[in-house]
Formats: structure tokens, C-alpha cells, sequence
């Protein structure tokens, strides 16, 4: 073994500048966009252009000339490439073999064309008609029990199919409505909801404008939401003080050329963006949060001994919050060794981040997947929450609790009824506006539904985009009963790995992506979707479609609603529906007025339409009617603590994928190139067990239950990076084998990817 460390790896350069602007050619080349895929750009994020389908973060009312970002764009021309993958394509190659091609492989035949039907003889996808589709889809769903069916959304389709897509579940007999944020931001809808009585973000752009401290914790906007770096940016600029909190130094955090400025292009510095960076380990945030907590509360009380203005708001902690004396008991009786040694931090960090805190009149928590992704994902939720009531910053300008949502319309599609939870459900609306009565029960979380398919109870699937069986935990055991089932729908817009595990019947339904003109009885319509601010945007495109054969997800959600329902009900109006989305709209705005009244006109106009937070107006729906202090059972989020040989493994993104899409096989901004099959480890730890870069080694879940077979990834290669000790890092989906069903948030059922106990073991 060599006595040297193994030198980590880094991306030189600033975040966004030039490295950007190749990212996005070399995807321009790689996904063939078609010409004229630029201009379309140009139109992206703008009133009367269409919502670009990456990530949820919110639209300026005075769009920039070119509002969109490196990984925006690849989103597009990956939509718009030129390649097709016809029924020709589906005779050449049984589903069993396109199963082990991987989604890249599957992904890049390009835009799927007609409508699909599996033919379990040939094990192939074969062509059929719309009309055939509907029908035997329809008589499919009536043989079975409604509530043994699950229709799953992925948080791209738009606000107007998602209400639709809801109310057919209902019609037909079910609440299992679970959809891409069971896996995601379902932390936030329960455990925020909970402490604030918003399952949403609280902030809006003006905030960003005048903030003192942002408090940065597991988000990596570089790669996931990259038009928030321009913000981050201003904010830098005029003195906020950004305090990241992540086990890995993501760059976007760290440094930004703005690639729309000519100026810092050629000859500017790169922004810096973080004023402290504090590298907690997996799970670490509950202290982390506690120790800023101790030091904020020991400044206050030696103001208080001085005379001088307190630190902390006890006006605002009296009138508005609940819980603070047992909070404060709590504080205090957790020593600071334990603090230490479960954050991953110093005292002396989190004091100096407390210092800030204290500092700063106004302050914003901004999270993602490295806080809801955790057993006790909603108690570190809770924590920030806690942070921010000390000081009242929550509802006033310039502070607020921010999650970063992830598909372009998770958020919404929650909004319009996508839920499993009956009391989210407008259960009496429905009943005045569509005369509909819906099922009394709750439906499946996507866990509870994985767990219907293991155990044979669920039946049916139907999935409005995503690729379900990839994104999930424990592949091996989803993977060997998900074909059991008897029915699986799947509105796609590219064939992937999913719709490669067909059901004993299944369908793959075509359809146009956002980009598209989406021509229907009264001429093209546009949709809508909800950002992470709350914020209402329409969407139009006059592009061409893909192929004349495709159709809007509305039409194929009416469509088989139709061939499903037995037409009893005269105010279930299917046709109509799909013919002019404006009567969607109207359904919408009927369903929940006090938000979307006029909410065709009020879409288009510049920043979109705000729905409004209960919580920004300091109205607390909680159980007590205040914003709830809450006092944390654990220390570390991880449910499974340390051991002799355990690693913590954080599942990660790269900056070439969307989700299970894999645009390209680098990671730029972690200066990791040509595989994903890697795990990422501190060279102090790799020197402890003997490893090289390049080894090649697998991973073994260091946790099961009675009996369950081993979860073991292997041919992974050993990349040295600079992570907290006992830390690993690796990639999403490659690595979700390693998950068990079973590790998930306890509130939420989120499964917990960012904290999985590992073992390391040589091939
Ligand atoms: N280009 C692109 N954009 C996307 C996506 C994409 O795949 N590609 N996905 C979209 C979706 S659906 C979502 S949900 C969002 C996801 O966006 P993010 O929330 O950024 O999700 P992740 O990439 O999973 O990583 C989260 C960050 O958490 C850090 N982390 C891991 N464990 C911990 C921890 O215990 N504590 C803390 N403090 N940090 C931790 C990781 O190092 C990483 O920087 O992005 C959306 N936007
Ligand atoms: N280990 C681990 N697992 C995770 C995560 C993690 O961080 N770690 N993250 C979780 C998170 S946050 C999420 S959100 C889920 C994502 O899970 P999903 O949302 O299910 O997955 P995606 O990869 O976004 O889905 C991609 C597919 O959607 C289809 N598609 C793309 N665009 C459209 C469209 O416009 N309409 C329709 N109908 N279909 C379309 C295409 O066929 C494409 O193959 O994964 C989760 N799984
Ligand atoms: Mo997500």
C-alpha cells in the first residue's frame, strides 16, 4: 500500500461559465435535437412560450433573454431529439432482452411513436390502435378490484391531466395515488405540514432579494435546479451569507460564472457563494442544527445579562409558536460532545454558524433531498423549522423555510388531488362540482404499493410518466414480482427499463412532451403547472409534434377513463374535456376557488399567478394553531447508527442525468468522468481498507431483517473524493438494490437514500 493519500477529485473550474455552455453541445450532439431546437429554447420560461420540464424552480416576471440553464436545455433537446423508436424497432428485439440494455440505451432510440401493446408469446411490444388500446385497457380495470389497481404520476404531467387523472382514480374506486414525491418531498408535505401547517415552501423571490443568511442544507442546485446559482449569486453579491450544510462540496455551491454574462465570461472572477461550508456527515443535520440552536440561545441570554437587544423574538415565539420551553430543555440537556460526534462538525463550526444566525435579521432554510431522503427525514425538517422560529423567520420579508421541489410539477400535481391521503382529497367538491362520491380510504404510498406488489395484493398499475420500477428501492425484490402483475399501463414519452417488466398484460401509450402544440377540437391548448414557489404558469408550444400518432396525456387519461367508467355519471365529460382544456381549468378553479379563480387568465400574466401560503401570512393550520416547536428523539437522521466496518452511503445525482435518465456518463461538476458504476470514498478511509483508486469493490447493505436475502451491488469502482469520515457517495439508480423497502422516513414513507448502512467488501 502506498504511504500517500490517494488525491481526491475535483472539478477545477467555477460553477455555470464555459464548462456549461459544452455541457450543453455536447447533449445537443448526443441527443440529436433537431434544428431549430435552439429557437425553441428562446421560448422557454416565458409568458406565451412553454415551462421548461426540468426542474420546479420558479420563473422571474421579467424573464431574461435566455431563461433557461445548461441542464434545462438538456432536458429539451433530449425531448425534441430526432431519433424514433417506431413498432419496427420493437419486432428486431424481445422485451426480455431490452430489459438488460440499461435506460440510457433504451432512452436513446428516441421518441416513442405509436401505441404499444405486449404480446406474451413473442415477448415483444407490438403495434396497435388508440381505439383497441382504450378498450382493452378499459375492460382490464373493470375486472379488477379498484382498490387492487395503483395509478402512479411522476410530477411532469401538467395541472390540468393531474386533475383529471385523480378524479378518474376516484371515479373508478381508488385513492392510490402516490406519486414522485413519495420517494421525494413527501418529508416536507407531512413533516412540514406539521410544524408550520404549509406541506409547501413559504419563500418568493423577493425574499431571495432580501435575506441576510441562507442556510443551505442537502441541495446541490449546480446539477438539480441551476437557475436558483443566479440568485445565490445576487444574493452573495450584496453580502448574504450562505452556510451550506452538505457532505459533499457540490461546486455550485461553492462558485458561479454566470454563462449569460459576457463580462464575467471573458474576463470576470467566478462569484463566491458560500460564506461557511460545513461538511456534516449522512444524517448529521439534527445536530448540526442543535449546536447553531445551543449557541443562538447562549447569545441570547448573554445579551439579555447585558442589557443589550435579545437574539432571540420572544414576542414572536409567544404569539405565534408552540413547544419552545420543551425545545429549550431539550437544548440544554444535549451535550455538545454527542453534537460533535453525530454532525460530523466542530463546535466551533456551528457556533460561528449560530453567530451568523444571530446576526442576520431576516434568514432563509433552503433543503432538499439531503434532509427528506432520511429515517428521520421529518425531524430534521422539524429542526430547521426550529432554527428558523428562534427569530421569527417565518412569514415576514426575507425569511422563510424554502424546500427545493424536484419534477417540474411535483408540487402541483399534489395541489389538484394526486394524493393517497383522503383528508388532502376535495372530497366535498367533488361531490358539489362533479357529483362524484369517492372511496372513504386511504390509498397506497408508493411503499405501500411496492409492498402490494411483493405480496401479490396489488394488481394493477397504471403510470403517468417516470419509471417507477427504477426509481425505487430494493430492485431485486420489486423486479422478480412486478411482472405478476395483471394489468400495467404506462404513458410514456421514451421506452425505459419499467415498461421492459411488463404485467401479464401491458401497454406502453405514447405521448407529446411539453414543447409540443397539443392540437385538439378548439386549437392548441395550453396547460399549466405550480413551481416551488406556489407560482400558477401557463405553457403553449407551436412545435411540431414527434409523430402525427401521439397524444396528449389528457387524451389518453380521458380516453381510457372513458372505456373504464360506465358512463353513469352525465358530469364526467370525457370528450369535452379533451376538447378545449379551458373547461378543465374551470373544473379547477370550481374545485378550489380561493386559489384558482380565473386561473386561465390570471396563468399568462408575467411571474405567473401566486397561490398563497398560509404559513408566509402566519396562519398556522397546525394541530395546536401555532408553528410547532419540535424536540428531537434521535440525533443523526440516519435510522441505523454506527458500527465497526459500516459506511453511510448518500445515493446521489450526477450532472449528466435526469432521475433515471442518463444523458451522459459524466459528472462534470465533480470532476468524475466515464462511469457511474462508482463509489466515492474519503482517502483516509480508503487507505484504512487498503483500497486504490480504480479497485473495484461492492457494496453489501450492512442491515437486514429475519431471513431476507443479501443486497449486494458489485463492480463498483473506488473514486477518492473529499467526504466526511465513514461516507460514501454513489449514484441513483445504479445503487437503489441496496435499499430495503422497509428504510424509509417514519412519518412520510420516503425511502431513505441518503443514510444507507453499507459495508464494503473487494470483488
Ligand atoms: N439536472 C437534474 N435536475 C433535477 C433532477 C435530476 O436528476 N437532474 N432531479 C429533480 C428531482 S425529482 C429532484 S427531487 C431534485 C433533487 O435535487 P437535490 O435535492 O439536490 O437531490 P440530490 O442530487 O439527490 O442530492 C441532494 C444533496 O444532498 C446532499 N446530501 C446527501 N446526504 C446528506 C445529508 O445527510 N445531509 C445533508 N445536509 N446533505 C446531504 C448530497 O451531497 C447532494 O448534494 O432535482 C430535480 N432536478
Ligand atoms: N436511491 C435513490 N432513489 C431515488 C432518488 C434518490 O435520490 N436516490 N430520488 C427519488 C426521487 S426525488 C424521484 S422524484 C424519483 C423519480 O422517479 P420517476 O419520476 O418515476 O422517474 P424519472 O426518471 O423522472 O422518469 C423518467 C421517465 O419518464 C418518462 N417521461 C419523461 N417525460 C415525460 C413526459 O413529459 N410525460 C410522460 N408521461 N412521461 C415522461 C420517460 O419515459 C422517462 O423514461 O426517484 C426517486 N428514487
Ligand atoms: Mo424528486
Amino acid at each position: 500500500m502506498s504511504k500517500r493519500l490517494a488525491k481526491p477529485k475535483q472539478y477545477k473550474r467555477a460553477s455555470g461559465g464555459w464548462g456549461s455552455l459544452e455541457g450543453m453541445s455536447k447533449i445537443e450532439l448526443s441527443a440529436k435535437a433537431p434544428p431549430g431546437a435552439m429557437a425553441t429554447l428562446a421560448q422557454m420560461n416565458k409568458p406565451g412560450g412553454y415551462m421548461c420540464t426540468s426542474c420546479a424552480w420558479t420563473r422571474p416576471e421579467d424573464p431574461h433573454a435566455f431563461e433557461f440553464c445548461e441542464n434545462g436545455a438538456k432536458a429539451t433537446f433530449w425531448d425534441l431529439t430526432t431519433a424514433r423508436c417506431t413498432p419496427e424497432f420493437f419486432t428486431q428485439h424481445t422485451v426480455s432482452e431490452l430489459r438488460g440494455w440499461g435506460d440510457y440505451a433504451l432512452e436513446k432510440e428516441g421518441r416513442l411513436t405509436e401505441p404499444l401493446k405486449y404480446n406474451p408469446v413473442t415477448d415483444k411490444y407490438e403495434r396497435t390502435s388508440w381505439e383497441q388500446a382504450f378498450n382493452e385497457i378499459g375492460a382490464g380495470l373493470r375486472k379488477l378490484d379498484p382498490k387492487s389497481v395503483t395509478f402512479y404520476a411522476s410530477g411532469k404531467a401538467a395541472l390540468e391531466p393531474s386533475y383529471l387523472y385523480a378524479v378518474f382514480a376516484r371515479a373508478y374506486g381508488h385513492n392510490n395515488l402516490p406519486d414522485s414525491s413519495n420517494m421525494c418531498h413527501e418529508t416536507t408535505s407531512v413533516g412540514l405540514k406539521k410544524v408550520i401547517g404549509s406541506p409547501v415552501g413559504t419563500c418568493q423571490l423577493e425574499d431571495l432579494e432580501h435575506c441576510d443568511a441562507i442556510f443551505y442544507m442537502g441541495q446541490n442546485p449546480g446539477t438539480n435546479s441551476p437557475r436558483i446559482l443566479k440568485n445565490l449569486q445576487s444574493a452573495a453579491q450584496r453580502g448574504c451569507k450562505i452556510i451550506v450544510f452538505n457532505p459533499l462540496r457540490e461546486k455550485g455551491l461553492i462558485e458561479f460564472v454566470d454563462p449569460q454574462s459576457p463580462v464575467q465570461m471573458t474576463v470576470g472572477t467566478p462569484t463566491k457563494i458560500d460564506h461557511m461550508y460545513c461538511q456534516v456527515r449522512p444524517g448529521g443535520d439534527i445536530a448540526a442544527l442543535m449546536g447553531v440552536c445551543k449557541r443562538v440561545v447562549e447569545l441570547d441570554e448573554l445579551a439579555q445579562s447585558k442589557g443589550e437587544a435579545r437574539v432571540l423574538d420572544p414576542d414572536f415565539i409567544a404569539q405565534h409558536t408552540h413547544g419552545f420551553e420543551a425545545f429549550l430543555d431539550k437544548l440544554r440537556s444535549t451535550d455538545w460532545d454527542a453534537i460533535e460526534h453525530e454532525s460530523g462538525l466542530t463546535r466551533a463550526e456551528m457556533e460561528a454558524a449560530g453567530d451568523v444566525y444571530a446576526q442576520s435579521k431576516a434568514v432563509i432554510g433552503i433543503y432538499g433531498m439531503g434532509l427528506t431522503q432520511h429515517v428521520h427525514g421529518s425531524q430534521g425538517i422539524g429542526m430547521l423549522v426550529n432554527l428558523l422560529l428562534l427569530n421569527g423567520n417565518i412569514g415576514r420579508l426575507g425569511a422563510g423555510c424554502s424546500p427545493i421541489r424536484g419534477h417540474s410539477n411535483v408540487q402541483g400535481q399534489r395541489t389538484v388531488g394526486i394524493t393517497e391521503k383522503v383528508a388532502l382529497a376535495p372530497v366535498e367538491k367533488y361531490r358539489e362540482v362533479l357529483g362524484l362520491e369517492t372511496p372513504q380510504q386511504d390509498g397506497h404510498t408508493t411503499v405501500e404499493f411496492l409492498e402490494g406488489v411483493i405480496d401479490g395484493s396489488n394488481k394493477g398499475y397504471v403510470g403517468l410518466g417516470g419509471n417507477l420500477a427504477k426509481a425505487v428501492p430494493d430492485h431485486e425484490r420489486v423486479h422478480a414480482k412486478w411482472a405478476d402483475m395483471e394489468l400495467t399501463v404506462h404513458i410514456a414519452t421514451k421506452l425505459n427499463t419499467t415498461h421492459c417488466i411488463p404485467g401479464k398484460t401491458s401497454w406502453v401509450l405514447p405521448c407529446l412532451v411539453r414543447a409540443e402544440t397539443d392540437e385538439q377540437e378548439s386549437g392548441n391548448q395550453w396547460v399549466s403547472i405550480e413551481d416551488s414557489f406556489s407560482h400558477i404558469f401557463g405553457s403553449r408550444s407551436d412545435r411540431k409534434t414527434a409523430s402525427p400518432y401521439l397524444k396528449s396525456e389528457t387524451a389518453i387519461i380521458c380516453g381510457i377513463a372513458k372505456a373504464t367508467l360506465d358512463g353513469s355519471n352525465p358530469k364526467l365529460k370525457w370528450d369535452e374535456w379533451t376538447a378545449d382544456y379551458d373547461r378543465i381549468r374551470h373544473l379547477i378553479a370550481q374545485t378550489y376557488p380561493d386559489e384558482f379563480h380565473d386561473m386561465t387568465a390570471r396563468m399568462n400574466q408575467a411571474g405567473g399567478f401566486f397561490r398563497g401560503n398560509s404559513a408566509r401570512d402566519r396562519v398556522w393550520k397546525t394541530d395546536s394553531g401555532k408553528a410547532e416547536f419540535t424536540d428531537p428523539s434521535v440525533l443523526n437522521a440516519c435510522g441505523i447508527g454506527d458500527a465497526e466496518g459500516r459506511y453511510h452511503l448518500a445515493t446521489l445525482r450526477s450532472n449528466d442525468q435526469f432521475n433515471t435518465t442518463v444523458y451522459g456518463h459524466d459528472d462534470r461538476l465533480r470532476g468524475l468522468k466515464g462511469s457511474r458504476m462508482i463509489v466515492m470514498m474519503r482517502p483516509e478511509d480508503m487507505a484504512a481498507e487498503r483500497l486504490r483508486e480504480g479497485d473495484i469493490v461492492s457494496l453489501v447493505t450492512d442491515v437486514s431483517r429475519d431471513g431476507e436475502p443479501e443486497r449486494r451491488v458489485s463492480g463498483l469502482k473506488v473514486v477518492p473524493y473529499q467526504l466526511p469520515a465513514r461516507t460514501l457517495g454513489g449514484y441513483f439508480p445504479e445503487l437503489n438494490a441496496l435499499v430495503p423497502l422497509w428504510y424509509h422516513d417514519k412519518l412520510s414513507k420516503t425511502p431513505a437514500s441518503k443514510g444507507v448502512p453499507v459495508r464494503i467488501v473487494r470483488d
